[in-house]
């Protein structure tokens, strides 16, 4: 009979499952090798960060629809808060390919882990230190570096999700300082964050990035319940009732939706990586399920529509990991576009949306219980098809790159 690596421990009345990380990755065209000595220290690293403190707790944390905020403290130890951003802001100064190899690995344990990283790095710290002021990077960087201030990222609307340019918050110069008015929704962490990157419309209809934080009068920020999808991370809504922002908190270096877009390239970098991680876990379980797994007495991993399963997820988790590694290496020369971005995002999330539901399958009925991961990854990533565009929205992109013509309106 099959053993599954669970341990069960009774917890205030309740059974939860505390796992035994069996994870191996798959690299089979040797990728390793393309790595440097450093960037498989800081991918080695993170993953050994992962076993210890996300896989054993996650499953509960998920079930009870929370973010772990204990594990906040780790991930800024592990670098995974602005990994690229200069250490003398209190990021890891990395390169983008570790950037991304941590995701891979935060993703790996659960999108919403990786969501949090992503959003502080590249969605909060990120257009800080690119369009902040200096006394805005000494300021915010160093806190979100380590964790001991969490961001958020406001840009999508109820009324405005795929088309962000039409967004109705908007916020008027009041002399002495600017008074908000709107509202965001669906924004990760929003519900815990000391300081949020909102991008709202002035008097003349131009887009900015305002740094709003808590606490300033007339903003809210309620969390959104009932999600199936990206439990384990904490999603709420940006509530402005005529916030009086100072003036020293507008972002000064970039106006036009081109600002919160270029944050967008560099996230959905990251979850070009990231979904791999999903991809891979959901892979490695279906892989050592195959070979445990006796039916008609023989592992059904001996059968040849199995076998057919695992051989498409492997080649396609092997050209997803091409493409990230490609991609990484062309940002690390500032060459990336944001049309090849787009690209390896889509690609990847659909991949792993794809191998997680074969892997389910593989796993015949185990696989829809918590014992294995891969319900989990196959609900998170239903969100991470459609956050930081959608899978359509980057299919238009593409479209749009190589025939010149725009079908987005
Ligand atoms: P369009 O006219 O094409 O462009 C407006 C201006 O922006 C420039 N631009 C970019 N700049 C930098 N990076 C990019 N990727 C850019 N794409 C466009 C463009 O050149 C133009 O500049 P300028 O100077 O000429 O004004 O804009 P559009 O209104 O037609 O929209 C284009 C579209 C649909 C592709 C875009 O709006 C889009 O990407 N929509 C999807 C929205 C989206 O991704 N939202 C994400 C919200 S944040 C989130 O989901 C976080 S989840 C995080 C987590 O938990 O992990
Ligand atoms: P819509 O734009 O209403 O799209 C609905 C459908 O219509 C989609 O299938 C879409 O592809 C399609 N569609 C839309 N326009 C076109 C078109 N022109 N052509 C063809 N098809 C089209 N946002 C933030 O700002 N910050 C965050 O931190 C954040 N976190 C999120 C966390 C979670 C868990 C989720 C689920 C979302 C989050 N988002 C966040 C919002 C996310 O970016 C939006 O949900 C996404 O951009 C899509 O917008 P929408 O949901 O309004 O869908």
């Amino acid at each position: 009979m099959h053993k599954a690596p669970v341990e069960l421990q009774r917890k205030k009345n309740k059974y939860f499952f505390m796992k035994t990380d069996l994870f191996e990755a798959p690299d089979y065209y040797l990728l390793d090798d393309l790595l440097t000595d450093e960037q498989k220290l800081i991918r080695d690293s993170a993953r050994s960060w992962v076993k210890k403190e996300v896989s054993p707790i996650i499953e509960e944390y998920y079930e009870k629809a929370e973010f772990p905020s204990q594990i906040i403290k780790g991930l800024g130890e592990i670098g995974a808060f602005g990994p690229y951003i200069p250490e003398e802001y209190g990021g890891a100064g990395l390169d983008q390919i570790s950037y991304g190899l941590i995701m891979q690995e935060l993703e790996r344990g659960d999108s919403g882990i990786r969501s949090t990283a992503s959003v502080q790095s590249s969605l909060v710290m990120y257009p800080i230190w690119k369009y902040g002021s200096e006394e805005q990077k000494r300021k915010f960087l160093p806190k979100l570096a380590t964790g001991e201030w969490i961001g958020c990222f406001g840009l999508t609307e109820p009324d405005h999700g795929s088309n962000p340019g039409g967004m109705l918050s908007n916020y008027k110069d009041e002399g002495d300082h600017y008074l908000l008015n709107g509202s965001k929704m669906w924004i990760s962490n929003a519900p815990f964050a000391q300081v949020a990157v909102v991008w709202a419309k002035n008097e003349e209809g131009r887009i900015h990035g305002l740094l709003v934080e808590k606490g300033m009068e007339g903003f809210s920020a309620p969390e959104m319940h009932g999600k199936w999808s990206l439990r384990a991370s904490s999603t709420g809504e940006l509530i402005f009732d005529n916030v009086k922002v100072p003036k020293e908190n507008l972002l000064p270096g970039r106006s036009g939706l081109g600002a919160p877009l270029s944050c967008l390239d560099s996230a959905r970098y990251g979850i070009s990586w990231g979904a791999l991680g999903a991809a891979m876990d959901c892979y490695d379980s279906a892989l050592r399920y195959s070979k445990e797994r006796i039916q008609f007495d023989k592992p059904i991993g001996a059968f040849q529509l199995t076998q057919k399963k695992l051989a498409e997820m492997i080649t396609e988790i092997t050209k997803g990991q091409l493409l990230a590694w490609r991609l990484g290496s062309l940002k690390n020369e500032d060459r990336a576009t944001s049309a090849q971005i787009s690209m390896a995002k889509r690609n990847n999330v659909d991949i792993a949306l794809k191998i997680a539901r074969e892997a389910r399958q593989i796993h015949g009925a185990m696989g829809i219980s918590n014992e294995y991961p891969m319900m989990r990854h196959m609900m998170n990533l239903e969100s991470v098809i459609t956050y930081e565009g959608t899978h359509d929205i980057h299919l238009l992109i593409t479209g749009a790159d190589v025939t010149g013509e725009m079908a987005f309106k």
